[in-house]
């Protein structure tokens, strides 16, 4: 990558992230990555396709995709790179540290985990649908230990505020042993 103000941890997690969401593995982001990510999720959760979380879940990541690629795909060929991918992130970076506005993308993700993966309702995710959406997402990790970093008032829920400042730690931090850090991928 050419000249870049990430860390070399930032650009390892951007990088975790990015393979993840290649759910195809072409090196690239594309809008079938974020609908197979829907269809594997919807699985993971026992909807059937014609649900109507399991529609709603298709059309945030479809729309999840395309938010991102209007802020990322410079070079508009439809498909978010890594190298964009990763601009992307500096660029949030700068803004956050100028006017402290959490990434509108991430905060999205955040949201849309809440409401489409709270099975019970309680505006708040558990060890067990977190693990559910690790294991959707292709994580081995383990996921009841990383949700008990994650979980820093041990009460067992991440709530919506939680998961915005994991989330912003995942963007932000360049401590090693950050929770944040694990949040998305469940591991590094
Ligand atoms: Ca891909
Ligand atoms: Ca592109
Ligand atoms: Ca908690």
């Amino acid at each position: 990558m050419e000249q870049t103000t990430l860390t070399p941890l930032q650009v390892r997690k951007f990088s975790t992230l990015f393979a993840m969401y290649d759910v195809d593995g072409s090196g690239a982001l594309t809008e079938s990555d974020f609908r197979e990510q829907a269809r594997r999720i919807q699985q993971a959760f026992g909807l059937s396709a014609e649900d109507r979380r399991a529609r709603r879940l298709l059309e945030s990541r479809v729309d999840l995709f395309h938010r991102l690629a209007s802020g990322a795909d410079k070079d508009r060929d439809g498909s978010v790179s890594l190298p964009e991918f990763l601009r992307y992130f500096e660029r949030q970076i700068l803004v956050h540290r100028a006017a402290h506005v959490a990434s509108p993308w991430l905060t999205q993700v955040c949201r849309d985990v809440i409401e489409l993966i709270d099975q019970d309702g309680s505006q708040s995710l558990t060890v067990h649908e977190y693990a559910r959406l690790l294991q959707a997402m292709g994580s081995t990790a383990d996921a009841a230990a990383t949700f008990a970093r994650l979980d820093r008032n041990q009460d067992g829920r991440l709530t919506l505020d939680e998961l915005i400042a994991l989330s912003l730690e995942f963007m932000m931090s360049d401590d090693p042993e950050a929770p944040g850090n694990f949040f998305y991928c469940g591991k590094l």
